[in-house]
């Protein structure tokens, strides 16, 4: 057995109750053997066991009071997983489904999705189950007051600093960074994806869909393609997918889908971006309010929510930007997008794709840009606004989304140049998780261990 494959054995006989983690071992470990054949010391100084462990995972209990007076009770967490090229550094979930299974799937991606950002910052992950939906502004206040009672030690601007994730946006932010003043003292970027009047970066909204966009287009100029024309099937309606959506039209393309845990909306004539975000931003309302305010869009609920699937991937289009959640784009999609002639997909969700789908994509040879490269424009404007912070100064909108197009198209000339040097020219997964990965583990060997 290689050395790959019994990490991998071992992860899987320790952690069988988290599939997502060893999904996303899985994924990353299988790509990995080429570089260690070529570097014995990364099996020397055991770096995949080391950089598959969680250097502390914090998991507390969340107390807080809802608009009746009763108790609630959540259970949150902060995996702070690498720190060998800098502070710990991603997003907080807020999800029912959030457990330290899910938390380590996502902090393990952000270890190397960080480092290929090229700017120092490690890898770390929370959030907490708590569902947002059907709770009103106080309430969510009041929860994210307690979960910061709980976090506000263990963080710190060269420490750890969240940002959002899932369920939190900038109202939340907002929150938890208010807790965290009044609790400490201290106006620091202790998180990212703050408000622009109290130290947030402008673009970093923007950002994660924008970035996965830039990065797809430097992907399709590689290969003498573009965006111009394309016809898009977007996933999700948050903030990736909005953002996603509105620099797709720049680029000359039309998404045609969006979907949420209750629905899919589908338009030929292209979705409406106001119209989206005055559903989602400001209405926080289910898609079916979409449909309501476009008579061309048509909404197909998910019949069993809320374990439901929504319908994106079986429309006919040229390329297709997964941008909700894990796991939401199995085998049977990708073949079903293949066979509709679908040439391209980018990943804007974390992990989005199972195993299965990921090898057709593969096998057919399209342009996949993996979600570790191709989301990594969130975080990258996230450790701008740690810049920004630091020297106390703020960057025109222009500046900060010229910066963020420099870094998602050297993202992805060193992901495809370290595919090539490996020999398998175009296989995006195998160059990000290589390239993401001998940064942190030539800094892992450099530190030594204590
Ligand atoms: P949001 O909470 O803003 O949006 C998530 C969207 O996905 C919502 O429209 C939500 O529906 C929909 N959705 C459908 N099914 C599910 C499900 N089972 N679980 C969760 N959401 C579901 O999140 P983001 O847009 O920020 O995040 C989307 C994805 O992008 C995630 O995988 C995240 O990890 C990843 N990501 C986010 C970054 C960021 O900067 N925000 C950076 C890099 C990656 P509904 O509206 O009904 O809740
Ligand atoms: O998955 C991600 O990269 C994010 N949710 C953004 C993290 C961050 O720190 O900006």
């Amino acid at each position: 057995m290689s050395y790959s494959d019994n990490v991998l054995a071992s992860l899987k006989s320790r952690y069988a109750y988290q599939p997502e983690f060893l999904q996303a071992a899985q994924e990353i470990l299988s790509t990995l053997q080429p570089c260690l054949d070529k570097n014995p010391a990364y099996e020397k100084n055991r770096i995949l066991e080391r950089i598959t462990e969680p250097e502390r995972i914090f998991s507390f209990k969340v107390e807080w009071l809802n608009d009746q007076g009763g108790i609630e009770v959540n259970h949150g967490y902060r995996v702070q997983f690498n720190s060998a090229i800098g502070p710990y550094k991603g997003g907080l979930r807020l999800h029912p489904s959030v457990n330290e299974g899910i938390l380590k799937f996502l902090g393990l991606e952000q270890i190397l999705k960080n480092s290929l950002t090229g700017t120092p910052i490690g890898g770390g992950k929370g959030g907490a189950d708590f569902d947002p939906k059907g709770k009103s502004d106080n309430e969510v206040m009041r929860f994210c007051q307690a979960f910061m009672i709980q976090l506000y030690r263990y963080i710190g601007p060269t420490i750890d600093v969240p940002a959002g994730d899932i369920g939190v946006g900038g109202r939340e932010i907002g929150y938890l960074y208010g807790a965290y003043k009044r609790l400490t003292t201290r106006y620091e970027g202790i998180l990212t994806g703050k408000g622009l009047n109290y130290g947030g970066s402008l673009a970093r909204t923007e950002a994660t869909g924008y970035g996965l966009v830039y990065f797809t287009d430097a992907m399709l100029k590689d290969k003498g393609e573009s965006l111009k024309g394309k016809v898009c099937a977007v996933s999700g309606a948050g903030n990736v997918a909005i953002y996603c959506c509105e620099k797709l039209y720049e680029m000359g393309a039309t998404p045609v889908t969006v979907s949420d845990s209750r629905g899919t909306i589908y338009d030929p004539n292209g979705i409406k971006v106001d119209v989206l975000k005055q559903v989602k931003e400001v209405e926080r309302a289910s898609l079916s309010r979409y449909a309501e305010l476009v008579s061309t869009a048509k909404f197909t609920p998910v019949s069993d929510y809320p374990q439901g699937k929504h319908q994106v991937w079986t429309y006919k289009v040229d390329a297709a930007f997964p941008c909700a959640t894990q796991n939401e784009l199995n085998e049977e999609d990708a073949k079903t997008l293949l066979a509709n002639g679908c040439t391209c997909v980018a990943e804007g969700a974390n992990m989005p794709s199972t195993i299965g789908a990921i090898n057709e994509f593969l096998k057919a040879k399209i342009n996949y840009g993996p979600a570790k490269a191709a989301n990594a424009g969130g975080v990258a404007t996230s450790q701008l606004e740690m810049e920004q912070n630091a020297g106390m100064t703020s960057w025109t909108f222009e500046e900060v989304d010229s910066k963020l197009h420099g870094i998602m198209t050297n993202l992805y000339n060193n992901t495809a140049a370290t595919a090539r040097e490996f020999g398998l020219d175009g296989n995006l997964v195998l160059g990000a998780n290589i390239a993401g990965f001998r940064k942190v583990a030539d800094a892992m060997i450099a530190q030594g261990v204590i």
